[in-house]
C-alpha cells in the first residue's frame, strides 16, 4: 500500500545534516553553559537556595559535556559563535535583570523560559536523533523538569509579589523566544524536528508552569501568547 506520508530517512552522516547539527548542537552547548553561568549567578540573588543552586548548575555542566560528546561523535565542529549571537538578546537581559537583583526576571528567564524551550526541543529531538544522542538527551530531559520545578516552586511561594515583575518580564522576553525559534526553523527541519512542534510544545510546558505558579487560565493564556507572531 502507498504511504501518504513519507518521512525521508535521516543520514547522519550526510554534509546536509552535519551542517545543521554544527549550529543546532552548538546552542544546545551555549545554553548548557550559560544556564550553568545563570544558576551561579542566582546564588549570590538567593542565598537560601545556595545549595540547589549549586546542584543545578553542576548538572548544566554535564549537560554541556554530554552535549559535546554527541557532537565528536558525528564528527561535528559546532559553530559556537553562531550559538552566542543566537542566545545574546536572552543573555543579556538575564546580566542585565541580575545586575538589578530582580531575581524574579532572572528566574522567568532561566527557570521557565529556557528550560521549557529545552524540554520542548530535547523532547522532540529523542524521537529523531541518532542512537548515541538519544541515550544522552534522555538522561538531560529528565534533569530540565527539576529545574523548571525549582523555578514554579519558588515563584509559587512568591506568587503575589512578583506578579507585576513576572507579567513585564514575559512580555519583554517571550517575543525573544518566537524570533529565536524562526531563526532556527530550517536547520532544525534538517534534524526532522518541525518548528509548528517545538511551538506546541513549549506552549504546553510554558502555559502548565505558569499555571502551577498561580496564574488563572485567562491570565496564563494571555501571556503565553505574547509576541507569538515574533
Ligand atoms: O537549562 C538548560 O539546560 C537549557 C540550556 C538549555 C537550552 C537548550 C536550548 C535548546 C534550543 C534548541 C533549539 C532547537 C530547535
Ligand atoms: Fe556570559
Ligand atoms: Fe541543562
Ligand atoms: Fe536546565
Amino acid at each position: 500500500m502507498q504511504q501518504l506520508v513519507d518521512q525521508p530517512e535521516l543520514d547522519f552522516q550526510s554534509e546536509v545534516y552535519k551542517d545543521a547539527y554544527s549550529r543546532i548542537n552548538a546552542i544546545v552547548i551555549e545554553g548548557e553553559q550559560e544556564a550553568h553561568a545563570n544558576y551561579l549567578k542566582l546564588t549570590e540573588l538567593l542565598s537560601e537556595n545556595q545549595d540547589e543552586l549549586i546542584r543545578l548548575s553542576k548538572m548544566e555542566s554535564r549537560h554541556k559535556k554530554g552535549f559535546e560528546a554527541c557532537g565528536r561523535n558525528l564528527k561535528v565542529t559546532p559553530d559556537m559563535q553562531f550559538a552566542q549571537e543566537f542566545f545574546a538578546p536572552l543573555h543579556q537581559n538575564f546580566q542585565k535583570a541580575a545586575a538589578e537583583g530582580k531575581v524574579v526576571t532572572c528566574l522567568l528567564i532561566q527557570s521557565l523560559i529556557i528550560e521549557c524551550f529545552a524540554i520542548a526541543a530535547y523532547e522532540i529531538y529523542i524521537e529523531v536523533a541518532d542512537d548515541f544522542a538519544r541515550k544522552i538527551t534522555e538522561g538531560v530531559v529528565k534533569d530540565e523538569y527539576s529545574h523548571l520545578n525549582f523555578g514554579e516552586v519558588w515563584l509559587k511561594e512568591h506568587f503575589e509579589q512578583s506578579k507585576a515583575e513576572l507579567e513585564e518580564a514575559n512580555r519583554q522576553n517571550l517575543p525573544i523566544v518566537w524570533k529565536m525559534l524562526n531563526s532556527v526553523e530550517d536547520d532544525a527541519r534538517t534534524l526532522a524536528m518541525e518548528k509548528d512542534a517545538l511551538v506546541e510544545a513549549f506552549m504546553i510546558q510554558y502555559g502548565e508552569a505558569l499555571s502551577n505558579i498561580g496564574f488563572s487560565t485567562r491570565e496564563l493564556m494571555r501571556l503565553s501568547a505574547y509576541g507569538i507572531t515574533g
